[in-house]
């Protein structure tokens, strides 16, 4: 498995900060951060390498007013692919937005302009999802004569629903501003997404990291299992989250008094 420094990136940028922040930025502005099968393979290589590399939060960004315009269609039309060479394809977009996912790091995405199609799959993997007032949602595969192939059938409903994300494939309905906040499509809209997308990544850092890496792996999984199994699951997470040795100092400066009461502001 390459390491950080080992990875060869062109259609994405990666940093990491002193705190641990890691920003990875889709750098294909011209192309409107359209995802080619090499954007996809960099995405697999970074989220990969990130857990192992000490960061404790991710913000997904793009260059460019557009987040992403999803499957690269002039390559996918040049390609002239077979169903089986587009089948392996969308595992490894699979590949890719499980990594995201379930990679036990918060991973936050500063939403702007178009998130559609594959765009939208990508969005929709990440923990946080954070639009400003350009940002809109599409899901224009119906349009296109294609189908979802990035994971959308399951990430997109358990946002808005199955009848939403149907009539967004067979109408090209798009969502923008306060409806697509309403509905489900990101938990906060903003005016800097970039700005509230660090904001956010400064507090989920500040939990413990094994915090994080249940809620941000574990609750995925579970919502695979049955509820009897998920229930089980969920208390042998807590049972190995919930008697960290990292989480003795938080109880003790409750009992003391000196803890922050959780209170709205
Ligand atoms: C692209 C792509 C792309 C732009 N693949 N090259 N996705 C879509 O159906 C959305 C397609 N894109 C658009 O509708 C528009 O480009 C945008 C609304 C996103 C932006 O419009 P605009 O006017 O700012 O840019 P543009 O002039 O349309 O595009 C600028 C360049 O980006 C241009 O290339 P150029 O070489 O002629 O300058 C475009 O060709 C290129 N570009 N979008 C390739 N998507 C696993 S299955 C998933 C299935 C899907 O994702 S279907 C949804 C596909």
């Amino acid at each position: 498995m390459p390491g950080i420094s080992e990875l060869r990136l062109t259609n994405l940028l990666l940093g990491i900060d002193e705190d641990g922040i890691a920003t990875v930025t889709l750098n294909r502005a011209a192309k409107r951060n359209a995802l080619d099968i090499q954007t996809i393979e960099e995405l697999i290589g970074v989220f990969t390498a990130l857990p192992a590399a000490g960061v404790r939060a991710v913000v997904l960004r793009a260059e460019g007013p557009h987040f992403c315009a999803g499957l690269d269609l002039v390559e996918h039309g040049r390609e002239k692919r077979s169903p089986a060479e587009f089948m392996r394809i969308c595992l490894r977009w699979h590949e890719a937005f499980n990594k995201i996912e379930y990679s036990g790091l918060p991973v936050i995405a500063a939403l702007k302009g178009a998130v559609v199609g594959g765009g939208l799959e990508l969005a929709s993997s990440v923990h946080i999802r954070v639009m400003d007032e350009t940002t809109y949602f599409g899901l224009p595969e119906g349009q296109r004569g294609l189908f979802t192939g990035g994971g959308a059938t399951i990430r997109v409903p358990a946002l808005i629903g199955k009848a939403r994300m149907v009539d967004m494939m067979l109408t090209g309905r798009l969502y923008a501003g306060e409806e697509a906040e309403a509905v489900g499509l990101a938990q906060y809209r903003v005016k800097d997404s970039d700005a509230k997308a660090y904001e956010l990544a400064r507090l989920a850092a500040q939990n413990t990291p094994l915090s994080n890496f249940a809620v941000c792996s574990a609750i995925s999984h579970m919502q695979n299992m049955s509820g009897l199994d998920a229930a089980y699951a969920e208390a042998m997470v807590a049972g190995i989250v919930n008697t960290q040795e990292a989480a003795q100092t938080r109880l003790d400066s409750f009992a003391r008094g000196t803890a922050v009461k959780i209170k709205p502001d």
